[in-house]
Formats: structure tokens, C-alpha cells, sequence
């Protein structure tokens, strides 16, 4: 009768250990990636995401229409990438690390999204070796004003 019961709990406490140990290890989210035909380091973003766990659809676009639906969606100009994606509410404008995208659904703040403006090398999605160009990930607000979100050195060799 003990040795029944203990078994019966086994499975309960693994799931409590596992739960403990892999602390948001379940964590996976849902991107829309809009992108134009033919971008490879669009599509060597959307990998770096599911690498991580994440799903990424991918919708291609003419090169018009993308960029109307950045105005739309109130990215600047100034601020554009290759991609945009969305997800659960946010925009992710070009190479954004996924460790961002998963600190911004974490912590859910009023902004449109992160933005990593143009393409920089050593960006995910831009790799070039180990070399690293200085690069910042910005939290766009809805009046277009942006804040410093995370920032990553340069790296070389
Ligand atoms: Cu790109």
C-alpha cells in the first residue's frame, strides 16, 4: 500500500521539479513576420526566433505595401528595418534579440514595440562571423518617441 502510493506520487513531483528547474522553459510565443520576397536575413531572423522556441509566420509582401504598413502601424522613418513583426499586440521592427522580445512580453509596457533601426552586423539574423557592430534596441512609444531598451557593444575577431 505505501510503496503504491509513493509511485502514484512520483510523476506529480517530477512535474513539480521540472516546473522549478526550467523556469519559463514552456515559454513560447506567436510571430507574424511581414517581410518582402527574398530577404535572407529576414528569414535568418525568424530562425533565430524559433531556435528559441518561438513560432514565426511569415508573410511576404511588395515592398510598398510593407512600408505603407510601417507608416500605418507608426514606425518613423528613420527608425525602419527589413521585417516587421507582430506579436501579442507588439511590433518587432528588424533584428531584435530574442532575449527583448521575451523581456518585452515579460514585462508588457505601454509602447508599440522594439526597434532596432536599420540592419546591423552582428545583429541576430546579421551574423558576420563574431564580429559585432554597436547596435541599441529601442522601446517605441505611441507618440514616436523612443527610450533606450537594451544596448549591445561592439565585439570583434
Ligand atoms: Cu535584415
Amino acid at each position: 500500500m505505501i510503496t503504491r502510493t509513493a509511485s502514484s506520487l512520483r510523476p506529480v513531483w517530477l512535474a513539480v521539479l521540472a516546473i522549478t528547474l526550467l523556469p519559463g522553459a514552456a515559454f513560447s510565443a506567436s510571430l507574424e513576420m511581414l517581410t518582402t520576397g527574398g530577404c535572407a536575413c529576414c528569414h535568418a531572423w525568424a530562425r533565430h526566433l524559433r531556435e528559441a522556441g518561438h513560432e514565426v509566420a511569415v508573410k511576404e509582401l511588395a515592398m510598398g505595401q510593407l512600408i505603407k504598413m510601417k507608416l500605418d502601424a507608426g514606425i518613423p522613418t528613420a527608425l525602419m528595418a527589413c521585417h516587421t513583426a507582430r506579436v501579442e499586440g507588439y511590433l518587432i521592427e528588424g533584428h531584435v534579440p530574442e532575449r527583448e522580445v521575451r523581456r518585452l512580453l515579460d514585462e508588457r509596457p505601454k509602447a508599440l514595440g522594439l526597434v532596432v533601426p536599420g540592419m546591423p552586423v552582428g545583429s541576430p539574423g546579421m551574423e558576420a562571423g563574431n564580429k559585432r557592430e554597436p547596435y541599441e534596441v529601442l522601446l517605441l512609444k505611441k507618440d514616436g518617441s523612443t527610450e533606450i531598451f537594451a544596448r549591445y557593444d561592439a565585439q570583434s575577431e
